[in-house]
């Protein structure tokens, strides 16, 4: 047998599938680890007829094919053995099988795990190609979990967040994804909203009959407290949006202040150039923490000053100011150890035309804390509504674990693993909810037509019920499942 790599597309390149057209019925294969040489490569095989495919493919070491389909064994277990072409050894792996439906995608699954040296692994993917399988489209694992009933679509979103999380608290709040605990709350709103409507169209459809219905002003009350937990949602949208992408914090000041001493004080290495020279940071320089669960970046940045003759310094204070705008924190180190000049009372008035939230850092209290009772006023403006003023050192390394505190706080962060993640999908769909609930709200308080209110009802659950998919249309189960890894 040939072992070439042909044109297999395997996991690591995510690819958009224009108007996917998943087949459900036949087997489906692809490596689900990631591609490259590893120790080990997982192949992972799914469909109704996984286990004939992998009979005609896998030796177990006790001589006896795999043949688990009339394998009276447990649901799941590991088979020790060779994949064969024929009399041809490809490779000794591991199979692992699990029988339907008690399985990622509800189906028969097997997993090979070989050795991890792509031409071993393109050569099984073409034998199981060979031997009736297809290869997997982007996400196709997920979206047969999400169509046979394994996973509502939140939680197969939550497995990208899950593979994508850059800090142990994003991926704990994809994980709390996963395990349901978005989803439970979706569930819990809406069916508590299905109820209220319940008795709505009943008294629409009934009139004439006498029952005790509930009053207009229970009504309302029950949406109130619907609308409280839809705003929660909406409200964690932030934070979850924080925890998946990250903030950038732009650290600014006049030169000499100790910008580029916080940076490499922070990353904890000498990784931008310090020198009792002012202009000595003329280019950006950035790199990414994690600051207390969250994706920071922390961008070093040219001093800011007007008088300079150097033309490179020029531009890297031009860069400053781009990066300024693109910030979410702005980290502005002032000298602590110097009374406030000119130069700073210049940028304080820069600042002020931002709405970014900002950390005060006056670097330098090694040496002796200045009065800045003198300061000028458009510094003692900013002071005053500042965000924080935090006395540091980034020479003995006083108080810049208290930056990274303040940050964080901006953020949101909190100690807890409980978050959520919540997307961009799902943020609109809860405005949707909120903007429905809230109509129906005010038709009740303003005595009107019940019908409106059973209508923005309707609204509002069949935005609920788009977050969990059971009425998600075809273009944007695509949209989501084409952002799938091959192999997931
Ligand atoms: N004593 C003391 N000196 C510091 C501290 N932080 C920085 N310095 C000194 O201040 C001088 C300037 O430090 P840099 O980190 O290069 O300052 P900068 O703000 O990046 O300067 P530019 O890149 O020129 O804008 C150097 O001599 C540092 O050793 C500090 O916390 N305490
Ligand atoms: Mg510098």
């Amino acid at each position: 047998m040939r072992l070439l790599t042909g044109d297999i597309k395997i996991c690591g390149s995510y690819g958009i599938i224009a108007g996917m057209n998943y087949i459900n019925e036949d087997s489906i294969a692809a490596l689900s680890s990631a591609a490259g040489k590893a120790a080990i490569a997982v192949i992972r095989l799914s469909g109704g007829d996984s286990f004939e495919i992998i009979d005609k493919i896998f030796q177990a070491k006790s001589g006896r094919t795999a043949a688990v389909k009339e394998d009276p064994a447990p649901d799941k277990q590991i088979k020790y053995g060779y994949i064969v072409d024929g009399v041809e050894k490809i490779d000794e792996v591991l199979c692992a099988f699990f029988k339907a439906p008690r399985t990622y995608t509800g189906e028969n699954i097997v997993e090979i795990s070989a050795h991890g040296n792509p031409v071993i692994v393109s050569g099984i993917l073409n034998l199981l190609y060979k031997n009736g399988a297809r290869a997997a489209q982007a996400g196709e694992f997920t979206y047969r979990a999400f169509i046979n009933g394994k996973k509502d679509l939140a939680q197969a979103e939550a497995v990208c967040a899950l593979i994508a999380g850059k800090t142990e608290k994003a991926v704990k709040a994809a994980l709390n994804n996963l395990g349901g605990e978005f989803s439970n709350k979706i569930k819990s709103v809406k069916d508590a909203l299905i109820n209220l409507l319940a008795y709505t169209e009943a008294s629409l459809d009934h009139p004439e009959e006498d029952i005790m219905f509930l009053s207009r002003a229970q009504k309302s009350r029950k949406l109130s407290d619907l609308i409280d937990q839809n705003s929660k949602l909406l409200s964690a949208y932030k934070i979850s949006q924080c925890l998946q992408k990250g903030l950038k914090a732009a650290i600014i000041g006049k030169p000499n202040t100790g910008k580029s001493s916080l940076l490499n004080a922070i990353i904890g290495k000498n990784r931008a150039i310090v020198t009792e020279i002012a202009g000595t940071t003329t280019d950006a320089i950035e790199e990414t923490i994690d600051c207390r669960g969250l994706p920071l970046t922390i961008i070093d940045t040219a001093g800011l000053r007007n008088h300079t003759n150097n033309a490179v310094e020029k531009l890297g204070q031009e860069k400053t100011r781009e990066i300024l705008s693109a910030a979410d924190i702005i980290i502005w180190v002032i000298d602590g150890s110097q009374p406030l000049d000119k130069n700073d009372e210049e940028i304080a008035e820069i600042l002020q035309n931002y709405e970014t939230p900002i950390i005060i850092a006056a670097n330098k209290s090694d040496i002796k804390r200045a009065n800045f009772e003198t300061a000028l006023p458009a510094v003692k403006r900013l002071f005053s509504v500042s965000h924080s003023l935090l006395s540091l050192s980034a020479k003995t390394g006083e108080c810049v674990a208290e930056l990274l505190d303040a940050a964080a706080k901006i953020a949101g962060v909190s100690d807890s693993n409980g978050n959520i993640m919540i997307s961009a999908r799902h943020y609109a769909l809860l405005q949707t909810a909120q903007t429905a609930l809230e109509n129906a709200k005010k038709q009740y308080e303003a005595q009107d037509a019940d019908e409106i209110a059973a209508f923005e009802m309707r609204n509002a659950v069949s935005a609920y019920e788009d977050i969990l998919g059971i009425t998600a249309p075809h273009d944007i189960l695509d949209s989501i499942f084409s952002t799938f890894c091959i192999g997931k």
